[in-house]
């Protein structure tokens, strides 16, 4: 028996390597703590209502930027674990196997637990409010969304101490990710973390494409729409015709080693190369998912600090919807080496270049609206302006690997790792980036420090060109993408230990960030106007943070920039309209049952991870009890008085 145990915890648990039992320890001990001190301060109730069941979109938001910060630490981590062992030939800090489990979980962290909860973030913060609504379409499918996500990511993340990690890269390619070759439950982990979060991704496209279509205030034409929300459309459709491929490259390759079928094994006749399609054919618009909200935020904060309308705005509209037409167009680029003959990839390969021509068009009208405007530089627009030569060249770069020719000379070298680590972080991170500066007083009400937000920006940037400008060097010479180390012979030496030395670089500046919000949260200086950077777009006509309501009454738009405007017409004595009684406002009642709905998804996750049958049924019937009390449940909604409108707004100053 106490054998049968002991078996039972050794493959349960990661045994055998110091730094997990590192990461074990810490883990129980954070847990702790945050248990002490939800218990200490009796918020356990606060925590349940003001969180766990709301369906404020502002709220939502808020968590999903806290988590997104969190996997940016977590990815972070893997990668400065991996420049370490890559710093110095022949090094053995890492073992040939955590190094595959840690780029594994790096990328796929980086990517579905830390860029797109971090679009999120931003959608959730900013559309309603850009559009002069009151909340999202589907206020209670985004808290799904944000849990499933919560949960799906937190199943990936455990299988680092329970199980083992995934070890066949981010992309999960069979036949290397079959059972035969990957027997551990690690790559059951990815395979469900990915499906349950895909589910919430899904959920949330439908819902900002349906918020934007539907719930604009009065007067806000398409074309008179922030241009954030346009990005947020675009990648909503990409989204909603992109993760159904994932769902099901994911479900066949489950199938293919939780049933032993064989889509995807040759022994059966099956074929790995479906899944290499189905997977690119969700995984290269995903890039665009990821980096087109940043082209959003962009143009947001390059026209409120420059203080110009954005220059040709039509322009930014059609090139926005060109990119998410063409990038579905060229997801072959990704195999250009696999055998798909000159025909094929003579046409992806001018496919993927087509992109560059609306890209290029977007990069011109940001410096078209920055010329001769009013510029100041910020901290977001730091970060802004940070963005244009980092996506110059990995635009550049991307043209070169995009002529297939060449391609087969670069193909899984570390160009492409300089190539799509430009692009990543100096479009999708230093967007979000550029977006959590512009948008935080929005949210919390004070104004993170300019001063420590500079020092962060420029450490992190300059670590960014020492990290990375290495690896293209790199990979001509040779090096090849995931590999554990090398001979000290081959002439990498210098360029590695420099590329890490950037990436330290790098975590000095996010730990700079997490300081700037920690001093920021006691002496940041509060935003009582609501429009702390002369902005332009509708949400900073609400006082910072907004009302639960958002909009005490809905404004009427009458052009783009409606916020500007309407600051200009009383700047030049307009009377102000005459204002309309307080109306009551109809809301949404919280609910808990997203979080244990997703709950239920997490402990099906887990039962199916390591095939405990028992397990998942639970979970399956949990899922399927919490959507029948639902389609049950008709009380899911109230109506704020308008005394209490009339009252809040005026402890807020505005009534
Ligand atoms: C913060 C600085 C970062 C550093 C220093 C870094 C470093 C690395 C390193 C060393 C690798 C492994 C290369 C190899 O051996 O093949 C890697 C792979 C990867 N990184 Fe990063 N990374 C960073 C940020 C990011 C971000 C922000 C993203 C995405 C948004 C990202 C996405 C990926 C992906 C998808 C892979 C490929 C994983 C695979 O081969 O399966 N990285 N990164
Ligand atoms: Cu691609």
């Amino acid at each position: 028996m106490s054998e049968r145990l002991h078996n039972f915890v050794t493959s349960f648990f990661v045994t055998g390597d110091p730094m997990i039992y590192g990461a074990d320890v810490s883990i129980v001990l954070v847990s702790l703590a945050i248990l002490f001190v939800l218990t200490y301060y009796k918020k356990w109730g606060w925590l349940w209502r003001e969180w766990l069941t709301t369906v404020d979109h502002k709220k939502i938001g808020i968590m999903y930027l806290i988590a997104s910060l969190l996997m940016m630490f977590r990815g972070g981590a893997d990668a400065i674990l991996m420049r370490t062992q890559l710093a110095v030939p022949n090094n053995h800090f890492l073992q040939a196997e955590h190094y595959n489990q840690i780029f594994t979980t790096h990328g796929t962290i980086m990517i579905l637990f830390m860029a797109m909860p971090f679009i999120f973030a931003m959608f959730n913060i900013a559309v309603p409010l850009q559009i002069g609504a009151r909340d999202v379409a589907f206020p209670y499918l985004n808290a799904i969304s944000f849990w499933l996500f919560f949960f799906g990511a937190m199943l990936l993340n455990l299988s680092f101490v329970i199980g083992g990690s995934p070890d066949a890269g981010w992309t999960s390619y069979p036949p290397l990710a079959e059972l035969p070759f990957d027997k551990g439950p690690g790559e059951n982990f990815y395979l469900l973390a990915l499906q349950i979060t895909g589910i919430g991704s899904m959920g949330t496209g439908i819902n900002f494409l349906v918020t934007i279509l539907k719930m604009r205030a009065p007067g806000m034409t398409l074309m008179r729409m922030p241009l954030f929300c346009w990005s947020v459309v675009a990648a909503s459709i990409l989204i909603i015709f992109a993760f159904p491929a994932l769902t099901a490259a994911l479900a066949l390759l489950l199938l293919d080693r939780v049933l032993g079928a064989h889509f995807f094994s040759m022994v059966q006749g099956g074929n790995p190369m479906m899944y290499i399609n189905l997977f690119w054919v969700w995984g290269h618009p995903e890039v665009y998912i990821v980096v087109l909200p940043a082209f959003g935020v962009f143009s947001e904060v390059f026209s409120t600090f420059s203080r110009k309308r954005i220059f040709g705005y039509s322009s930014m509209v059609a090139s926005l919807m060109a990119i998410s037409v063409i990038s579905y167009f060229v997801w072959v680029h990704h195999f250009f080496t696999m055998g798909a003959g000159p025909g094929v990839n003579a046409f992806f390969a001018i496919a993927t270049m087509c992109v560059g021509i609306p890209t290029g068009v977007k990069v011109f009208n940001w410096l078209f609206t920055m010329l001769r405007g009013r510029i100041r530089i910020s901290t977001a627009m730091l970060w802004a302006v940070g963005f244009i030569p980092n996506f110059a060249i990995g635009g550049a770069t991307g043209v070169m690997l995009a002529c297939a020719p060449g391609d087969y000379q670069y193909h899984n070298s570390y160009f492409l790792i300089a190539h799509f680590h430009q692009v990543l972080i100096g479009g999708t991170v230093y967007g979000m980036l550029a977006g959590m500066y512009y948008w935080w007083p929005k949210m919390f009400g004070f104004i993170l420090d300019e001063r420590l937000g500079r020092w962060a920006f420029w450490w992190f940037n300059i670590g960014w060109y020492v990290c990375f400008l290495p690896q293209y060097q790199l990979g001509l010479m040779g090096m090849t993408r995931r590999i554990y180390t090398y001979p000290p012979n081959m002439g990498w030496n210098t360029l590695n230990l420099i590329s890490t030395i950037g990436a330290y670089m790098m975590a000095i500046g996010f730990v700079l960030i997490v300081a700037d919000v920690m001093y920021s949260m006691f002496k940041g200086q509060r935003d009582l106007t609501g429009d702390p950077w002369d902005a332009r777009t509708l949400e900073w006509s609400l006082p910072s943070p907004p009302p639960h309501y958002n909009f005490a009454r809905i404004p009427t738009v009458t052009s783009r920039d409606a916020w500007w405007v309407m600051k200009e017409a009383r700047k030049q004595g307009v009377p102000p309209e005459p204002e309309e009684p307080f109306k009551p406002i109809h809301m949404p009642k919280n609910s808990g049952r997203p979080f244990v709905l997703s709950a239920f998804f997490f402990i099906g996750g887990f039962g199916l991870c390591f095939g405990w049958i028992w397990m998942a049924v639970i979970g399956l019937l949990g899922v399927l009890a919490c959507l029948l009390f639902r389609s049950l449940e008709y009380d899911t909604d109230y109506w704020i008085p308008a005394e209490e409108v009339e009252h809040e707004e005026a402890a807020l100053g505005r009534a």
